[in-house]
């Protein structure tokens, strides 16, 4: 979406722009955000995409992922909260070229299946498949850019025993929600984004304990009591995980929160990207160049604190690549650049450096194209600020509000304390519903019969 965007911005200052086909495996656009129910596979028969559940409310301030030239005021008229629900933000997402007519480029339900690159012709040709008719088709194309995320196929990880586990053991992207959790001990194996959010949920939603399983450094959070962390596990003896320290337990559920692979299979070796999950994966020029073939692409595949706005970024960089409007420099002034990013990446130690070497990378690129620059110190603080608060507050870090860089516009306080919101669809969350006794309690009052 940022890429069509992209182009689409130049179009309207006057650029002549080349002929775009955007492929789209699933039926609508919104990647991530574009929630399923459905499991393993989709309706017809692919890998399902999203990672999404029902309650998944962003864990990130939106301050942090606003786009620079699409603001949250100017798509919903007023202040929200925030940590939007992610109805609100497939909303803005979409709200942002819904106003324009790139859909037209995107061949819904058509999956890639194969690329080739013809080094005589210096061309791609691209193979794919319309899920809706079976039929398949071949394209040739200049230019590939590679937009499909990463956050996609699991890292599913063995632990000896686990085949005698008798409840269900699912992975992060097949969770769907915490509802079914409830009066259950659960499991989550991992300490990242995924552990901490699926493990709030299922407290949230009332498992009657939660206990995390770290492999190198426990998140250190002030769990609440019936939540805590312990070293990896060992093995499962039917219900039972063995842990490191000696520890048994049994559980009713496991979810596995241990990342995600990069995993391209429409694609050959000499084309993939082949990366841990990291901020810079190597044999990206600029995060975003191939260097194998500087005809290929690929937007958002590092580890992320920006978010919208850096696939801004990379897209308008991009673009103007394929405009013709910016040179790319010799391979081996390529290869020095990816060095030195390469080895301040190396150097960093912990939050601050990390959030401060995504933020200069942003502006490198930003700098590099007419995307309206912003103030990416001041969101570098936000972020900062973030992961303060959920150092202070893990369960609550969600009430707190941020001021944007974009507007000037203070978020507003969410209508209900994020612990006590059921409810996470766009209706209600735009509705200004009265507070009630619980609220009351929650927040400190005498509780108030109000009908
Ligand atoms: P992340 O952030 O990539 O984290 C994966 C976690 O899984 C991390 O704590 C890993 O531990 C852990 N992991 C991976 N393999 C194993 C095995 N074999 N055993 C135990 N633990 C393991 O993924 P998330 O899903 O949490 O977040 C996805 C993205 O969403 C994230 O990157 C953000 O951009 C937002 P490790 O620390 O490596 O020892």
């Amino acid at each position: 979406m940022a890429q069509l965007r992209a182009f689409e911005s130049a179009q309207k200052k006057g650029h002549e722009i080349p002929e775009i086909v955007c492929y789209e495996k699933q039926d609508d656009w919104g990647g991530q955000w574009n929630f399923t129910w459905r499991n393993g596979t989709d309706k017809y028969g692919e890998p399902v995409h999203s990672s999404m559940y029902r309650n998944l409310w962003s864990n990130g301030p939106k301050e942090g992922l606003e786009f620079a030239e699409y603001s949250f005021d100017e798509h919903f008229g007023r202040p929200i909260s925030s940590y939007p629900p992610r109805e609100a933000l497939w909303d803005y997402i979409d709200g942002r070229v819904r106003k324009s007519d790139v859909k037209k480029y995107v061949k819904f339900a058509h999956a890639v299946r194969w690329v080739d690159f013809d080094e005589t012709t210096s061309t791609f040709t691209v193979h794919v498949q319309n899920l809706r008719s079976g039929e398949t088709e071949s394209e040739e194309f200049d230019h590939v850019i590679v937009a499909s995320g990463h956050f996609t196929f699991p890292n599913v990880p063995d632990f000896q025993g686990m085949d005698t586990f008798p409840g269900q053991i699912i992975h992060a992207h097949e969770f769907r929600g915490a509802e079914s959790l409830a009066d259950k001990d659960v499991l989550l194996i991992g300490a990242s984004y995924s552990a901490e959010d699926i493990g709030t949920q299922a407290y949230k939603m009332g498992a009657r304990t939660v206990t995390f399983s770290y492999r190198s450094a426990p998140m250190g959070y002030d769990w609440p009591e019936g939540m805590e962390e312990q070293p990896l596990v060992e093995k499962f003896d039917g219900a039972t995980a063995h842990f490191s320290n000696g520890l048994k337990r049994k559980f009713d559920a496991v979810v596995l929160c241990t990342g995600y692979i990069h995993h391209y299979p429409f694609l050959p070796s000499d084309l993939a990207l082949n990366s841990p999950n990291n901020l810079y994966p190597d044999n990206l020029y600029r995060g975003v160049v191939w260097e194998k073939n500087n005809q290929m692409f690929y937007l958002g595949a590092q580890d992320q604190w920006f978010t919208f706005n850096m696939f801004d970024a990379q897209a308008w960089y991009v673009r103007d690549l394929i405009l013709g409007e910016r040179e790319l420099p010799a391979k081996e002034e390529q290869r020095k650049n990816i060095d030195a990013w390469l080895e301040r990446f190396d150097t960093l130690r912990n939050v601050d450096e990390q959030v401060d070497f995504q933020a200069d990378y942003v502006r490198d690129l930003i700098q590099e194209t007419d995307y309206p620059m912003f103030d990416l110190d001041t969101v570098a603080e936000i972020f900062k600020r973030w992961v303060g608060t959920k150092r202070e507050d893990i369960l609550n870090y969600r009430d707190v509000t941020y001021t944007s860089v974009i507007t000037g516009t203070k978020a507003a306080q969410h209508h209900t304390p994020w612990m006590l919101e059921l409810d996470d669809s766009l209706e209600r969350y735009l509705s200004t519903p009265e507070p009630d006794e619980v609220r009351d309690i929650f927040e400190g009052r005498e509780p108030v019969k109000r009908r």
